[in-house]
């Protein structure tokens, strides 16, 4: 039988930290040259930008919020990215888990001037994973200042909870809404109510949080330097495929999936163990 699978990055103190508050954050994870030959990329990923990406702009205000799925199937980099960078074994070992099943990848990037929030939400309740091994790590290719970056509900993910799925842009046709699931409680209205966590980020920093961990994003009025975030979502050995009734984002279920069946499929590949190749047919 395999093993857990370990990261040179994660150890007790740090496991014991995500198991805790849901997220940790955890200090030059990727290389300069990855970082460098992922921002190299993003041209073509805006170029290449596939059905399901979304423009966000407010009238009058410079800065675009832009965001794109499943970048790695157009554009090599992310794919290789994916496959050999350090964050599958990162996302396996703070799983405690024996295999790394990558669900998908979401590019961000808030340009210099938007105002554009992302809402507090849970990436659970927009997927057709359920599960308790899943999470997200958060990769930023410029630098974060502590008032543009990600905030946290400590421990969130240990309410017992799925809220509704909100759409991120209020005008879309999105629903998250039709699982009987309560609606978010305002945390803006009451920020003094929740510890919430944050970090100042440099490339080559992620973090790393719980599929049920509540975040949200500021805009970036920061007038001289855009945001921009590579977020890969990873699934760990009880993760499986569910049907929901609400939209999930990415609106993708993988390769003829049945409920309760482990993600692994060409949609949603396994990284690690890494796989072998298939047995020749005679
Ligand atoms: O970067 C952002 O604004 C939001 C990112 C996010 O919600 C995610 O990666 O799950």
């Amino acid at each position: 039988m395999t093993d857990v699978i370990q990261s040179e990055y994660v150890d007790t103190s740090i496991q014991h930290e995500f198991d805790q508050d849901g997220v940790v954050c955890l200090r030059q994870v990727i290389s300069p040259e990855w970082i460098a030959k992922l921002k190299n990329a993003l041209p073509t990923a805006i170029q290449l930008a596939g059905p399901n990406h979304f423009r966000f702009e407010n009238p009058g205000e410079a800065g675009l919020f832009f965001g794109d799925v499943l970048v790695w199937q157009r554009v090599p980099v992310f794919e290789e990215f994916m496959r050999t960078g350090p964050l599958a074994a990162v996302a396996g070992s703070l799983m405690q888990s024996r295999t790394v099943t990558f669900y998908h990848d979401f590019l961000l990037i808030k340009e210099a001037g938007t105002s554009k929030r992302t809402p507090w939400h849970q990436d659970q309740s927009y997927w057709c994973v359920g599960g308790t091994q899943a999470l997200t790590i958060w990769t930023p290719l410029d630098m974060v200042p502590l008032e543009t970056s990600l905030e946290f509900v400590k421990g969130s993910h240990r309410w017992g909870q799925l809220f509704e799925a909100v759409p991120f842009d209020p005008s879309s046709k999105f629903r998250g809404d039709r699982d009987g699931r309560p609606p978010l409680p305002d945390i803006d209205a009451v920020p003094e109510d929740y510890d919430i966590l944050r970090w100042a980020m440099e490339p080559g920093d992620c973090l790393v949080f719980n599929c049920k961990t509540l975040h949200a994003a500021p805009g970036n009025q920061d007038p001289r330097r855009s945001r921009r975030v590579l977020s890969t979502c990873w699934a760990g050995d009880d993760a499986h495929y569910v049907e929901i009734k609400s939209d999930i984002a990415p609106p993708v279920k993988g390769d003829n999936l049945t409920p309760g069946q482990a993600l692994a499929c060409p949609t949603f590949p396994q990284i690690l163990p890494v796989p072998g190749p298939l047995p020749e047919t005679v």
